[in-house]
């Protein structure tokens, strides 16, 4: 996938995008720049956590009920400082609170609302394994000086920008402002992030199935039908697919979009209070969406495009299953079958 066209860093690559697309507003650039320099100092505690006494709880819980990491606060903080006076949004959420976030008195209010999970996969950051920030950028619909929530309740069909950065053996950021799918890869030395991975494709079809299989008890009739059929052998289809699961989003999304196969978190009955499953909507199930789809894969609900979900609140979940098309329109044949039928 890598092009060796190192070099090309991330604002010239978004500024070239624009010159291709005029129709994009020229605030992009600076958006993805503000992203990627929050990034820059996220990535530096995470790579430093093991040193200092960060890693410990700090006690407190978010809105999720999830104990929250002291990376969560800082990363959470990190983003809000930046991008709220950045002077591109006019409203902001992230999963670590419980409503929408003003812009700072004082700051000018932007045409887009920016949607994010400042440090997924939080759990994982004690055991040394791969995490990330999610983000999703809509331009805003509502008129005035202040932003509010319907800026940032749209359906991922409207998402002009979104992306990951994976904070794992290297920094990465992957982004697409709807023209393919872009990795850059931080290089410490210089403090930027460079062209790395050109317009990234999901292979039509994967060999790889990745889900927390502990919830099997809890899935749906066909959910459960299909993880079966993946074990079954059958050459010519390639089954027995491989499992992975890393339990940290953006790894197991970062490894579905590069290699293909298919991501999921069914609905279950675990959790009385999560029937929809675990992932959000907006900041975490749609931004993937998007990428997926400009990728050439996909992102269902199991009955629907993820992108095309209308929000109804912040905080949403939604069934998710991602990666490669052929997949994933399998597993939807699955879940028409048994669960619809
Ligand atoms: P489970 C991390 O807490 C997270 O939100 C995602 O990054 C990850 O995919 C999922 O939860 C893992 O959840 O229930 O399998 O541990």
């Amino acid at each position: 996938m890598t092009d060796g066209k190192i070099g090309i860093n991330l604002t010239r690559h978004v500024h070239q995008e624009q010159m291709e697309h005029p129709e994009a507003t020229g605030e992009l650039s600076g958006i993805l720049n503000q992203i990627a320099f929050a990034a820059k100092i996220v990535s530096r505690e995470v790579n430093k956590a093991g040193l200092v006494e960060i890693l410990g709880l700090t006690g407190d819980e978010n809105v999720q009920g999830e104990e929250v990491m002291k990376l969560d606060e800082f990363a959470n903080e990190v983003f809000l400082n930046i991008l709220g006076k950045s002077g591109h949004f006019c409203i902001m959420a992230t999963e670590e609170e419980a409503e929408v976030i003003p812009v700072p008195e004082g700051h000018k209010r932007g045409n887009y609302s920016i949607a994010l999970d400042p440090l997924d996969g939080s759990s994982n950051i004690d055991v040394n394994v791969n995490i990330g920030t999610i983000f999703s950028v809509h331009r805003r619909v509502t008129e005035g000086t202040e932003g509010c929530e319907q800026d940032l309740m749209q359906p991922g069909r409207r998402i002009i920008a979104a992306g990951y950065v994976v904070y794992g053996s290297s920094t990465m950021l992957v982004m697409s402002t709807g023209n393919g799918v872009h990795g850059f890869t931080l290089d410490p030395s210089v403090g930027e992030f460079l062209q790395s991975h050109t317009d990234i494709r999901i292979p039509e079809k994967g060999k790889i199935y990745s889900i927390n299989e502990g919830n099997y008890p809890y899935w749906t009739t066909g959910v459960r039908k299909y993880i079966d059929f993946l074990k079954e052998k059958d050459k010519e289809s390639g089954r027995p697919y491989s499992g992975r699961y890393i339990g940290s989003m953006v790894a197991d999304m970062h490894r579905t979009l590069l290699k293909g196969g298919i991501f999921m978190y069914p609905a279950d009955k675990k959790d009385p209070k999560k029937p929809s499953g675990k992932l959000r909507l907006l900041y975490e199930c749609a931004p993937f969406a998007f990428l997926c789809e400009h990728a050439g894969g996909a992102a269902s609900t199991g009955t629907m495009p993820v992108l095309d979900v209308v929000p109804e609140d912040l905080h949403q979940r939604v069934p998710f299953f991602a990666g490669s098309k052929y997949d994933v329109g399998q597993v939807e044949e699955f879940v028409r079958k048994y669960d619809e039928g």
